[in-house]
């Protein structure tokens, strides 16, 4: 399937329009300016706070959120986390690689990229959230939405027949470390799990393409798991193994790194909970500011959950009701919001944004207690501040 004319050339005009970004001013054009809640001449305010500097270059490349300015994010400008192999993970001759089906299968596979990519084509828009990207003081940047490409994962579990005892399955990466525990040294791949019920979703993907381009390296060539709805460690790159096991897997990323740690009351007594990184969270931004003819419009992003609708709040004032721009929509994907600051003031400012699921349940304020009480930095979906001031 390709994209209407319409929006390939929008994308196409993001992609080579990113020279224009490198400051803060931006350059708009009609065709862009309908698809974003962008208005043509419009400044960009930076805000305040700022996350500290990336190292340059091969860095994390997080995202800028004063640089927003589509639906989707370029390939160039996607973040990128590797944990081993630092600082961009595993590079892989396509012609060497294999995807291995292995464990409680009675068949198992071995699958090269040709052969993955003559089986149906399945395409999905995902905003990947790095389940540490908690808002200040630092970590705000680690978040993109692509257009992916693959295979469903489904139908080659179904192939290489999962054997009834198989209730997990294990995804594991071409990249390695040495993990120590009581002074062992152990070579480790990178890995993650999912019960064989959450591997099964129709939704997951082999993915082997990004915005209509080969899976750039540092994402994951030549492929790598697309699980939407779930935050970004569970996305696997540089895929080499998919495992089924009977028995839970327990490696670092899994059961003792992007590990939830929340106190909770029970009865008057406090209970440590203590989960994996799963499922994403109902999330929401301020993405910036600008400035037109004197008017200042707030532009932000809300996800993780299906989005009913999105509030900000200026100075501790009442919450106002933003515009969802609902040219561009997919159910996993960010949805792209934008408020007029009417009373706008040449002072200081604080704003924070709200974003309200469908069910009707709002994103926790910071000092509520599934954020105030969580130990870890992990999963943090609370309100995020920023500061600007007006000139
Ligand atoms: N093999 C492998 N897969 C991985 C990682 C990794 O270090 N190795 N990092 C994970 C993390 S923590 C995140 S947030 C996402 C980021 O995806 P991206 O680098 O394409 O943005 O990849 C995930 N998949
Ligand atoms: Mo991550």
């Amino acid at each position: 399937m390709r994209m209407d004319p319409i929006k390939m050339s929008r994308r196409e005009l993001f992609l080579q329009g990113s020279a224009a970004f490198a400051g803060l001013a931006l350059l708009h054009s009609p065709i862009l300016a309908q698809a974003f809640p962008s208005r043509p001449g419009e400044e960009v305010i930076p805000f305040l706070d700022q996350p500290p500097p990336e190292p340059p270059p091969g860095g994390r490349n997080l995202l800028k959120w004063e640089e927003l300015n589509a639906w989707i994010t370029p390939n160039a400008k996607f973040f990128r986390i590797a944990h081993y192999q630092k600082p961009s993970g595993p590079v892989i001759d396509a012609k060497d690689w294999r995807l291995e089906v292995a464990g409680l299968v009675k068949r198992p596979l071995t699958l090269t990229l040709s052969e993955l990519k003559a089986r149906p084509r399945q395409e999905v828009v995902f905003t990947v959230e790095c389940s540490g990207n908690h808002g200040f003081p630092w970590f705000i940047g680690g978040i993109g939405t692509a257009k992916w490409a693959g295979t469903p994962l489904a139908p080659i579990l179904q192939e290489a027949g999962v054997l009834d005892k198989g209730i997990e399955v294990v995804f594991v990466g071409s990249d390695t470390g040495e993990e120590e525990i009581r002074g062992i040294k152990m070579p480790q791949n990178f890995a993650r799990s999912m019960s064989l019920a959450d591997a099964m979703n129709p939704n997951n993907l082999l993915c082997y393409e990004m915005n209509g381009e080969p899976l750039p390296q540092p994402n994951g060539f030549p492929l790598r798991l697309i699980a939407p709805g779930w935050y970004g460690i569970a996305n696997i790159k540089w895929l080499k193994r998919i495992e089924v096991r009977e028995t839970r897997y327990m490696g670092r990323f899994m059961a003792r790194d992007y590990v939830t740690i929340r106190e909770e009351p029970r009865d008057g007594e406090t209970v440590w909970v203590e989960t994996s990184v799963g499922r994403t969270l109902l999330k929401s931004v301020p993405a910036k500011v600008t400035r037109k003819n004197g008017q200042y419009q707030i532009v932000g992003t809300a996800w993780g959950a299906p989005i009913q609708l999105v509030e900000v709040q200026i100075d501790g004032g009442p919450w106002l009701t933003a515009t969802i721009d609902r040219s561009e929509e997919a159910e996993f994907a960010w949805k792209i919001w934008s408020l007029e600051w009417e009373k706008s003031s040449p002072a200081e400012h604080t704003i924070v944004s709200r974003a309200v699921d469908t069910a009707g349940n709002i994103q926790p304020a910071m000092d509520d207690p599934r954020i105030a009480k969580k130990r870890t930095y992990w999963e943090s979906n609370g309100q995020v501040t920023r500061r600007i001031r007006l000139t």
